[in-house]
């Protein structure tokens, strides 16, 4: 067993095994542009580990809108200064699938996605809305070359700087295979870490950390804080689909589902 101190908490969790939409959420974001033809989500069977998961496809055409599950802070929740996010997520169902896309403009889309043709989810989005801004801590799946067949985990902290899960040496993300991303977000005053886990259970040894400067303010997370899990600003040239599942918060490290074996890697001869 590892150490864990008393103030270790697992704040929210849901694997979508039991129970009906939201499930453990407070709320789901449903097509907030009543469009099905934009958007549409369903509950499907994965077996194996993952079981019932979360999925989205995104359909070709504009759309700037929340697409997913979201979960407000409690006040018994410890967060003290450290926030833990774990997730799995899955891009496309076919191997070889260019998921991450870049997109051209498509014809009576809304001006002010045109500057972000990117492919680009927000997940999570915490801090949004309720005028907290200021203290966003953005999680991004998004592109990172563009042939379309890579994407990278990135997230923002309310300083400006982007932190790139595979900046560090680890593999970039391809179709059709699951992933657990886990960030630590931690307030150190002007000292503050980040670090971040992809199919990583060891603690000590993360894919990404860096430490330095006042990157957040622990102060700004408080009772009511939003942890949105989805949010779409962008088109797409193809229809893409997005899953996820086992979504966790905690202040201290949350690893890897079940036996914490991580899954195999992705066969050599895959792009
Ligand atoms: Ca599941
Ligand atoms: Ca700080």
């Amino acid at each position: 067993m590892l150490p864990v101190t008393s103030f270790s908490q697992v704040f929210f969790s849901e694997n979508f095994e039991s129970g009906a939409n939201p499930f453990g959420f407070d709320v789901y974001n449903d097509f907030q542009t009543n469009a099905s033809r934009w958007f549409s989500s369903t509950l499907v069977n994965e077996g194996g580990d993952r079981g019932r998961v979360w999925k989205s496809t995104f359909h070709h055409f504009c759309n700037d809108s929340y697409f997913g599950h979201d979960v407000t802070q409690k006040n018994n929740w410890n967060i003290t200064n450290r926030i833990h996010w774990r997730t799995y997520v899955k891009f496309g169902s076919r191997d070889n699938s260019p998921e991450w896309l870049t997109s051209t403009p498509v014809s009576g889309c809304a001006g002010g996605i045109a500057g972000q043709r990117s492919y680009e989810l927000k997940f999570p989005d915490i801090g949004g809305g309720g005028g907290l801004q200021l203290g966003r801590i953005i999680g991004k799946m998004r592109s990172a070359d563009s042939s379309g067949y890579y994407g990278r985990f990135r997230l923002y902290t309310p300083d400006g700087t982007n932190h790139d899960h595979d900046s560090q040496g680890a593999p970039r993300f391809i179709s059709n295979r699951w992933y657990s991303v886990e960030f630590m977000v931690e307030d150190n005053g002007n000292n503050d870490t980040v670090k971040i886990w992809i199919n990583n259970n060891n603690e000590a040894n993360p894919d990404y950390s860096y430490t330095g400067g006042n990157m957040f303010d622990s102060r700004q997370w408080s009772t009511g804080m939003a942890f949105n899990h989805g949010y779409r600003n962008h088109d797409v040239s193809r229809d893409t689909e997005f899953f996820y599942d086992d979504v966790t918060f905690s202040n201290s490290f949350i690893g890897l589902a079940g036996n914490a074996v991580a899954p195999p890697a992705p066969p050599s001869n895959l792009r």
